[in-house]
């Protein structure tokens, strides 16, 4: 439900459902858990089947309370804090995720640096958001279906990130979907916020599978707005270049 999908796919969908991905999964998964990558470390394929690496940075917004850490986590496969610890400072994960392009066959490993920071410690100290927005790919801007206020404020958060830069991937995120009891964003309501902004809108909650299932459609869906965004800004770049070397009027 709800994940828009873009007009133009460059990734295969569902990649890690198909038989031919499992070589590549395998590298980011141990005895059907997820292996965790230190900063420095980086899943290691032989030497016929080697891939490229692309970075990005993603920072992760939203309220105190509203689920990032959990999140952070989720997408990393590590245990989810069930208390809430406020986060005192930037937190970063490093995710690995394979991806398959449609056009050409060619794989490619994502590697994401989540940056989750406590929204109290940024409210807190001036010097951690320009941090966080230095050089960043990517937002995952969070809301929770149990707090309607957390929904209410995604405009001014959306709004205030694109103010300061128009080349940036945006994704919507609705945390604790699994609480469905105390639901208090109506899914009209989801409906109308994805059209106005036309953004995708995707949710998490629940126990974590020892599958990949429940992370697959987010890591997807950031694979690929931020492919479609380097396409962009290579074209860019190369019109600009023809406009420097003169072969465009
Ligand atoms: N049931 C359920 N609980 C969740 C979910 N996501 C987060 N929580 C719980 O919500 C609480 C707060 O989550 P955190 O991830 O610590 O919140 P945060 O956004 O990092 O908060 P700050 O660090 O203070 O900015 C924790 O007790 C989590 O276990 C979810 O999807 N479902
Ligand atoms: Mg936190």
């Amino acid at each position: 439900m709800m994940a828009r999908v873009p007009p133009r796919a460059y990734i295969v969908p569902d990649w890690h459902r198909c038989k031919d991905s499992k070589e590549y999964f395998n590298k980011i998964i141990h005895k059907k858990n997820r292996k965790n990558f230190g900063l420095l470390e980086s899943p290691v394929m032989p030497p016929y089947a080697a891939v490229d690496t692309l970075d990005y940075k993603i920072f992760i917004s939203g309220k105190s309370g509203v689920g990032k850490t959990a999140l952070a986590a989720r997408l990393a496969g590590l245990n989810i804090p069930s208390v809430h610890h406020e986060t005192t400072g930037i937190q970063t994960t490093v995710v690995y995720w394979p991806v398959k392009l449609r056009e050409n066959g060619r794989v490619l490993f994502f590697r994401l640096q989540l940056w989750d920071c406590g929204e109290n410690a940024l409210r807190r100290f001036d010097h951690l958001l320009p941090s966080c927005k230095e050089q960043v790919d990517a937002v995952l801007f969070l809301f929770s279906f149990t707090d309607r206020t957390s929904f209410q404020d995604l405009s001014n958060q959306i709004t205030k990130w694109t103010e300061s830069t128009d080349c940036l991937v945006k994704v919507v995120v609705g945390t604790k979907f699994d609480l469905f009891m105390h639901c208090d964003v109506a899914e009209r309501d989801v409906r109308k916020f994805q059209e106005t902004w036309r953004l995708p809108v995707l949710h998490s909650g629940g126990e974590v599978s020892d599958g990949l299932g429940d992370v697959a459609p987010i890591l997807n869906c950031l694979a690929e707005n931020l492919w479609h965004q380097d396409c962009v800004r290579a074209g860019a770049t190369g019109r600009q270049q023809q406009h420097e070397t003169g072969t465009l009027p």
